[in-house]
C-alpha cells in the first residue's frame, strides 16, 4: 500500500487532460524492520502496513493510509453513482504484469463490439501502448499514465470519464497497472475486480498474494494453451483461491487461442443483466 511502496506520487497524467494533478499522497520509501527471529520469515502481519518513515510516528503513517484510502473511497462512491445513473458495467481488471489482460480485452472487444457499447480505461505508469492496442479494434479507450503510481485511484478514473464519455448501457473495462498489490486497496466505483492469473506464473499466487484474490469477484487463469509446457497444478490454484475467497468463480481460457472466452462472455452478459436490475 502507499505507505510501504511509496506510490502514487504525483506526475498522472490522463489523456485528454491539459495539466497534471497532483495527489496529496505520502511521499518517500520506507522499510520495515519488525524482526522475527524464531522465524526465517519477516511477519508484518495483518491490517495496516508496519512502515517506517524518519520523525514520523506509527500512529500518524496509519492515519495517512487511512486518510488516503478514506479519499479514495468517496470519489469511488461518485464513480459507482455515475455508472449506476449510465447504467454502466464497469469492470476492474488487476494482475500482475503481462498476465494478458490487455490481449484478453482486445480479443474481448472483438468479438463482443457489435452486440454492446463498450469502451476501456488503460492503466500504465508509462506509454500509451495499451490504449494504442485497444484502439485497433475500434474500441475507445483512454490511457492513464500514472507515473510513480502502482495502481489507478477513483480520482484518476473519475477524470478519465469525463473525456473517455462511455455510453450508458455500456460495458466499461479498466485495465489497471500490473501489480498484484496495491490495486487490491483501491475501489476505483467498478462492479467487481477480475483477477487475471496466467499459468506461466505459478499457483500458489492467491495465497501469496491473498488481498488480491479477497477483493476479486471473479478469477480469469489465462494462458490455458501453455499448461502442457508448464509445471501448473490447476485443481491447487483453484483451491487457494477459494481458501482466500471461498465465493470467487474461477473461468479458465486462453487469450490468443480463444478457447473458454465464452464462459467469461456468458459471465458478463449475466453480470449485466444484475446491474440493469440494480442489483
Ligand atoms: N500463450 C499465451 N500467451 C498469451 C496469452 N495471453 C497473453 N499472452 C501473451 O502474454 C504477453 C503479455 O500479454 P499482455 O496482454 O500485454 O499482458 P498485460 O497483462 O496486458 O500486461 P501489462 O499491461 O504490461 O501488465 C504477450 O506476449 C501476449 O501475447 C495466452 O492466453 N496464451
Ligand atoms: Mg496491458
Amino acid at each position: 500500500m502507499c505507505t510501504v511502496c511509496g506510490c502514487g506520487e504525483g506526475e498522472t497524467s490522463i489523456e485528454g487532460h491539459a495539466h497534471d494533478h497532483e495527489h496529496e499522497h505520502h511521499h518517500g520509501h520506507e522499510h520495515g524492520h519488525h524482526h522475527h527471529h524464531h522465524e526465517h520469515t519477516h511477519d508484518y502481519g495483518q491490517g495496516p502496513a508496519h512502515a517506517h518513515a524518519p520523525g514520523m510516528s506509527q500512529a500518524r503513517m496509519v492515519q495517512i493510509e487511512q486518510d488516503i484510502l478514506g479519499k479514495n473511497n468517496e470519489y469511488a462512491t461518485a464513480n459507482r453513482r455515475w455508472f449506476a445513473e449510465r447504467n454502466i458495467l464497469a469492470l476492474n481488471l488487476v494482475s500482475s504484469p503481462g498476465s494478458g489482460k490487455t490481449t484478453l480485452l482486445t480479443r474481448a472487444l472483438a468479438d463482443l463490439k457489435e452486440k454492446l457499447p463498450l469502451a476501456v480505461i488503460e492503466g500504465d505508469q508509462q506509454t500509451s501502448n495499451d490504449a494504442q492496442r485497444i484502439r485497433e479494434t475500434g474500441v475507445k479507450a483512454l490511457q492513464i499514465n500514472t507515473g510513480k503510481g502502482c495502481h489507478l485511484d477513483a480520482h484518476m478514473v473519475g477524470h478519465a470519464l469525463e473525456n473517455l464519455a462511455p455510453e450508458e448501457n455500456s460495458v466499461l473495462f479498466i485495465e489497471n497497472v500490473g501489480n498484484l498489490v496495491c490495486p487490491a486497496a483501491f475501489d476505483l466505483g467498478e462492479a467487481h475486480k477480475v483477477a487475471i492469473l496466467s499459468v506461466t506464473e505459478g499457483e500458489d499466487k492467491p495465497l501469496k498474494y491473498p488481498d488480491m484474490f479477497h477483493a476479486a469477484d471473479l478469477m480469469i487463469l489465462n494462458k490455458t494453451d501453455l499448461l502442457p509446457y508448464v509445471d501448473f497444478d490447476v485443481d491447487k490454484c483453484i483451491e487457494y483461491a477459494r481458501r482466500v475467497n471461498p465465493k470467487i468463480r474461477v473461468l479458465q481460457m486462453s487469450a490468443t487461442t480463444g478457447e473458454g472466452m465464452a464462459s467469461w462472455y456468458q459471465w458478463i452478459d449475466a453480470t449485466r443483466r444484475l446491474v440493469a436490475l440494480g442489483a
